[in-house]
Parts: structure tokens; C-alpha cells; sequence
């Protein structure tokens, strides 16, 4: 029998490796717009799971066989992580779902107000673009910049998280099917996991059958991370997420607990984590990491 892939190990150190290419990328402390910076850098360094490039590597890794492209994707790992750090900041403005509490500290607009919020998630938005279209990168070819700049904005805007919030939105306090809430889920939360995996295997060459196979593996662990989301939103404390626990629930959101109840939905939530790992079949031992992440995110607390 083989030994169960280090998971705890493997994030910890892919979370380093992406502080400190943050720390390189990142905007100065100081410069004439320190003020806007320093509402970035906030959010950005607030303690997220940073789950987003951390499926970038794995993917480059499962396409590539190794590590070696792990610097050249970099820039687009963080820039993951930017937009999904932008959506936090937006989602939890007043005019959205209002919200204190974030990753464990006061949110955003709540530290420097409103509109420097509304900035500061505006100017992570497009630095991920900066980043992911810069011409420092030697490694990656400006075509194969192209499909990840082109992936990430599919995923991240209208046609992905941009439109999921919409729906979601003008779907609030209003009665809809199961199918509605799975196209929101889909759009809100999923396209940008999606997205983090394809991106990491547009950026390592993968052929389109890998292409087929990680979309469909990001699509799966797209939906365990939502289902799981709402299980935690229904079954833990404020203190254990980090974010104000109940919250669905209060807002009267339809959520898979409330149309399956929580045993369903945690069976639910494992077999889409199963089916993920089903997708990645025709890879060997270098998918290892993207596995042992779909077992890490059905299992995840937090
Ligand atoms: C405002 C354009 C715009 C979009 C907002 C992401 C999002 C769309 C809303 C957040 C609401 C929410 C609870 C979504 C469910 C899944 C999700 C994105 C959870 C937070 O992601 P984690 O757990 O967070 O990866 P950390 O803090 O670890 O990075």
C-alpha cells in the first residue's frame, strides 16, 4: 500500500511559495496611491485558504509531470487569487450582502470605508490582468498568455462569477427550483475553480483531452467547494469560519441543505469530490496533488 499524499504538507508550502511571490508581485507599501495599496494588501494578506492558485500549480503539475513550471505560473496563480480577493471585498459591501466579518478580521469597506473598498477591489481586479499579460514572463509564450488571461476573464466575469452574483442577487427572497440554484452555484463559485484549474493547464501545454479531463475535475470540485460552503454556513460557528455563520439561512438563500437537508447534502457534497477524482483517471502519480485537493476541499472546516 502507498502512503497517503501529504496534503497538510503540501499546502503549507504551496501557500509560502505564493506569499512569497506575493511578496514580490505585490504593489509597494509606499508610493503616491499608498493609501489605495494598503486596502489591497488588506485583503490580500488576511489569511485566505488560497485554495484558487494553489489548483493553478497542481494543474501545471498534473499537465507538466513536474514542478518545473511552478515559477512561470506564478503570476497567474496570484492573479487567482486577486479577482477572488476583489469578489470577497464586493460581496461583502453594504449594497450586496453587507457583511463585518471576513476571513476572521473586519471586512474591507468596514477598516477603510465604502469607497476605498469598492477600489480596492476594482484595482485587484485589474492588476490580475497586469500580471497574467506581462511581458517579463519568458517562459510562457504570449498565445499561451492569451488563452489564460482569456480563461480567467471567461471565468471571472459575466459569464461566470460576475453573472452567478447577478442571478444570485435578483434571485434573493424569491422561490426557485433546484435547477436555478444549480446554475448559480455553477456560475457564482464554480467558473473561477474551473477556471484556476484550466488556466494552470492551458499555462503547462495540456493537450485538449488533459483540457476535457481538468475542466471536468474543475467543474466537480467547483460544486463539492459550494455544497460544502453551504453545509459550513448551516452547521458551524462564526468563530470556526471566519465569517458570519447562518447567514444563508438568514437571508432566506436556497441553499443544498435546505432543499436536501444535511445528510443528503454531505453525501452529495462526497460524490462530487468522487467524481472528481474519477476525471483525472488517465493521469499517473504527478495528479497526486489535485486528488488529494478534492478530498481536502469535501473535507475541508473552514
Ligand atoms: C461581487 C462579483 C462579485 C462576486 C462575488 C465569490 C462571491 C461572488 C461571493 C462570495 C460568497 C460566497 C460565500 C461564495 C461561496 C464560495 C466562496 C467563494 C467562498 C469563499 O472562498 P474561500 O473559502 O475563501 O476560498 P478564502 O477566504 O479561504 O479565500
Amino acid at each position: 500500500m502507498t502512503d497517503p499524499f501529504p496534503i497538510k504538507q503540501y499546502l503549507q508550502e504551496k501557500r509560502q511559495v505564493i506569499e512569497s511571490a506575493f511578496a514580490r508581485f505585490a504593489p509597494p507599501e509606499k508610493s503616491p496611491y499608498a493609501n489605495h495599496f494598503e486596502a489591497m494588501r488588506y485583503s490580500l494578506f488576511v489569511g485566505g485558504k488560497r485554495v484558487r492558485p494553489i489548483l493553478c500549480l497542481a494543474a501545471g503539475q498534473a499537465v507538466c509531470g513536474s514542478e518545473a513550471l511552478e515559477e512561470a505560473l506564478l503570476p497567474a496563480a496570484c492573479a487567482l487569487e486577486c479577482i477572488h480577493t476583489y469578489s470577497l471585498i464586493h460581496d461583502d459591501l453594504p449594497a450586496m450582502d453587507d457583511d463585518d466579518l471576513r476571513r476572521g478580521k473586519p471586512t474591507n469597506h468596514t477598516v477603510y470605508g465604502e469607497a476605498a473598498a469598492i477600489l480596492a477591489g476594482d484595482g485587484l481586479l485589474t492588476w490580475a490582468f497586469d500580471l497574467l499579460t506581462n511581458s517579463d514572463n519568458t517562459v510562457l509564450d504570449a498565445k499561451k498568455q492569451l488563452a489564460m488571461a482569456h480563461c480567467i476573464a471567461r471565468g471571472a466575469g459575466s459569464f461566470g462569477m460576475v453573472g452567478g452574483q447577478a442571478l444570485d442577487i435578483a434571485s434573493e427572497n424569491v422561490e426557485y427550483p433546484f435547477s436555478t440554484l444549480a446554475t448559480i452555484h455553477k456560475a457564482k463559485t464554480g467558473a473561477l475553480i474551473t477556471a484556476s484549474v484550466k488556466t494552470g493547464a492551458l499555462g503547462a501545454g495540456a493537450t485538449e483531452q488533459q483540457l476535457t479531463a481538468l475542466t471536468n475535475y474543475g467543474d466537480k470540485i467547483g460544486l463539492a467547494f459550494q455544497i460544502v460552503d453551504d453545509l459550513l454556513d448551516a452547521t458551524s460557528t462564526t468563530e470556526q469560519l471566519g465569517k458570519a455563520a447562518g447567514s444563508d439561512e438568514k437571508r432566506g438563500k436556497a441553499t443544498y441543505p435546505a432543499f436536501f437537508g444535511i445528510d443528503e447534502t454531505r453525501k452529495k457534497a462526497k460524490e462530487a469530490a468522487d467524481a472528481a477524482i474519477t476525471a483525472l483517471s488517465a493521469f499517473g502519480t504527478e495528479a497526486e496533488p489535485l486528488r488529494a485537493l478534492a478530498e481536502y476541499i469535501y473535507t475541508r472546516s473552514r
